[in-house]
C-alpha cells in the first residue's frame, strides 16, 4: 500500500497566493507519503513577485531540486498546469527528472492504478487533447504581468472578487462534467479502470463528488477566502 499526498494551485511566487505558509506542512508530508504529487500551477510565472521569469524557474527549480533531495524515500511528481506550463520551466524540468532520481514531470496528466491526477484547466471549456494543448500553446511563452495590473488585480482581490469570479467561471456540475468528457477522451475513464480523479484549477474545493461513475477530489487553493488542503490517499492493495 501506497500513501500519496497531493496538492495543487500552490501559485508559489504570486503575492495573492499564501503558498509560503504550507511549506513545513507539504515537508511533513513528504516525510510520509510515498509518493508527492504537485497538481499543476506549482509555479506562478505570470504573477511572480521575483523580478523575472528566469529567476523564477531558478528558484522553483532550486525548491524541487532540495525537497526531492531531503526525502528520497519519497517520490515526486510535478504535474503541469495552464501558469507553468512554460517552456524555460519544462525545460529546466526535465534536466531535474534527468538528475534526480525520485523526480519526474508530467505535461497533462499522471495515471496510477485506479487514480488520475490532473490539473484541471480543460474545464475552460469543453477540451479534447488536441484543443488542451492549443490552450495551453497560448501560455507556454507567457510574459510576467506588470505591477500596474498586478496591482489591479491586487485590489480586486482584496475585494475578494476572485472567489465570486472563481465560482462563477466554474460551476461544479459543469466542471465534473467537462472533466469527465477529458478523459473519456484520453482513455482514462471510468471503463478504463479510473475510480479516482484529483485535479484542481478551479480553486474550489471537492470532497468526493460523484459524476459518471468517478469520484473527483480537489483540494483548493492557498488564496485568502478559499479553501485548502494537502490531500491523502492510498493506493494499491493493503497486506
Ligand atoms: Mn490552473
Amino acid at each position: 500500500m501506497k500513501t500519496v499526498c497531493v496538492v495543487s494551485d500552490l501559485h508559489m511566487f504570486c503575492k495573492r497566493s499564501h503558498w509560503e505558509e504550507h511549506l513545513e506542512d507539504i515537508e511533513s508530508a513528504a516525510a510520509e507519503a510515498d509518493l508527492f504529487v504537485f497538481n499543476g500551477d506549482t509555479v506562478d510565472f505570470k504573477w511572480t513577485t521575483l523580478p523575472s521569469v528566469e529567476e523564477t524557474i531558478t528558484a522553483a527549480i532550486r525548491y524541487l531540486r532540495e525537497l526531492a533531495g531531503r526525502y528520497p524515500e519519497c517520490r515526486f511528481h510535478v504535474n503541469l498546469g495552464n501558469h507553468d506550463h512554460v517552456q524555460g520551466f519544462i525545460d529546466a524540468l526535465s534536466v531535474l527528472a534527468e538528475e534526480t532520481e525520485n523526480l519526474t514531470w508530467h505535461p497533462y496528466y499522471l495515471r496510477i492504478e485506479n487514480t488520475l491526477f490532473i490539473h484541471g484547466d480543460v474545464a475552460t471549456r469543453k477540451m479534447n487533447q488536441a484543443q488542451l494543448e492549443a490552450f495551453r500553446s497560448a501560455w507556454m511563452h507567457h510574459k510576467k504581468q506588470g505591477p500596474m495590473k498586478n496591482r489591479l488585480y491586487d485590489a480586486a482581490f482584496r475585494a475578494r472578487a476572485h472567489v465570486a469570479i472563481s465560482r462563477l467561471a466554474h460551476p461544479p456540475r459543469r466542471t465534473l462534467e467537462r472533466v469527465h468528457a477529458y478523459i473519456h477522451d484520453i482513455g482514462h475513464g471510468e471503463p478504463e479502470g479510473v475510480e479516482n480523479v484529483y485535479f484542481g484549477h478551479t480553486h474550489v474545493a471537492v470532497n468526493g463528488a460523484r459524476y459518471g461513475g468517478v469520484t473527483f477530489h480537489n483540494g483548493g487553493a492557498p488564496m485568502r477566502g478559499m479553501d485548502f488542503s494537502l490531500l491523502t490517499l492510498t493506493l494499491g492493495e493493503s497486506g
